[in-house]
């Protein structure tokens, strides 16, 4: 290259974008990942637009999922974060989803990915404060014809899921497209990573309403005014008595591991099958019951009901410590 005496001195060099987050679609079409400059990253099947995997900076997995796990779209994945809609659990006494299977056809379904968006600051620091969002959707005409036989409403569904720096958003918006009224439920069940069961407690449930679905007959009660410790077979529908913003933490020796804030999402579901997993066919290992904590957000506890036209949001967003 030609040397040219007085060239221009270097324009200041204009701060670039910060880097921006990477969003990929692999594995034939069925998994979303997204990778953020700063190192985070999820990954999400659309099959039940589960999300499979989320790491924070360091590529620690924040989410637990079973070593039998199928994400073949065969069944249900059994960890990271199933989607539950429109019914939680099975309702045999309501006529309108009492022919659903357990918590829905959502996480059964396989869910379009409509696409990113992605914010990043203008700081050139490195990695930015950048964060990125991944909307998934399903309606009625996704379904199977067994789902919309079972349910025959019309519907629309955008699963929105936020990685950021911070912490993972997931949040759902629900829309009555049909000429009738409909109720439903929703709830992230989300499969929480710890080291050991036997160390966790879990604040933001004291004093606060209750149902215990291991006790026989189920029950309705009030938790103590301590934190929840896990210690056998716990399947509880709390209402958190200081409402949705105050946050509900995984404490695990002494040191916040998660903590869940949500919006429109009242009910905390707090499930570990402890040593009755066994009898679960996709759970593995057998004592993987001690590394998992399942701290679930939905709106389970009675029906919404939207009328036609009418759309209903709720979310949540777990930050985890690094
Ligand atoms: O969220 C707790 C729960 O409703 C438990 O009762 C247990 O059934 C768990 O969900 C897992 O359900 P699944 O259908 O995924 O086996």
């Amino acid at each position: 290259m030609v040397d040219r005496p007085k060239k221009p001195t270097a324009l200041a060099a204009t701060p670039g974008l910060a880097p921006q987050a990477q969003v990929n679609i692999s594995h034939s079409n069925s998994i979303v990942s997204a990778v953020l400059p700063s190192g985070e990253a999820v990954e999400i099947l659309l099959y039940g637009a589960t999300i499979i995997s989320w790491k924070d900076a360091k590529g620690v997995e924040k989410l637990w999922l079973s070593e039998k796990a199928k994400t073949d779209g065969s069944k249900a994945v059994r960890g990271g974060i199933p989607l539950v809609f429109p019914v939680f659990g099975k309702a045999p006494d309501h006529a309108a989803t009492s022919k659903l299977p357990q918590h829905g056809f959502a996480r059964t379904s396989t869910w379009e990915f409509l696409g990113k968006s992605t914010s990043e600051s203008s700081s050139t620091k490195e990695g930015g404060d950048s964060s990125v969002k991944l909307d998934f959707g399903l309606s009625s005409n996704n379904l199977s014809e067994d789902s919309k036989k079972a349910w025959p409403h019309e519907f629309g569904l955008i699963y929105s899921v936020t990685l950021g720096k911070e912490g993972l958003a997931t949040s759902i918006v629900v829309r009555n497209e049909g000429e009738s009224a409909w109720e439903f439920q929703t709830l992230m069940h989300s499969y929480l990573r710890i080291a050991d069961i036997s160390k966790i407690s879990i604040t933001g449930l004291e004093s606060s309403s209750y149902i215990d679905k291991v006790s026989s007959p189920i029950s309705t009660t009030t938790s103590p005014s301590e934190p929840v410790t896990i210690s056998g077979t716990t399947d509880r529908v709390y209402t958190p008595a200081r409402g949705p913003d105050a946050p509900v933490a995984v404490v695990e020796g002494g040191k916040k591991k998660f903590s869940i804030v949500r919006d429109n999402l009242n009910e905390v579901v707090v499930w570990n099958p402890w040593v009755d997993c066994k009898n679960i066919g996709d759970f593995a290992p057998l004592d993987g019951y001690k590394q998992m904590i399942c701290v679930e957000a939905g709106a389970v506890k009675g029906w919404q009901k939207l009328e036609a036209g009418e759309t209903w949001e709720g979310g949540q967003v777990i930050t985890a410590a690094i």
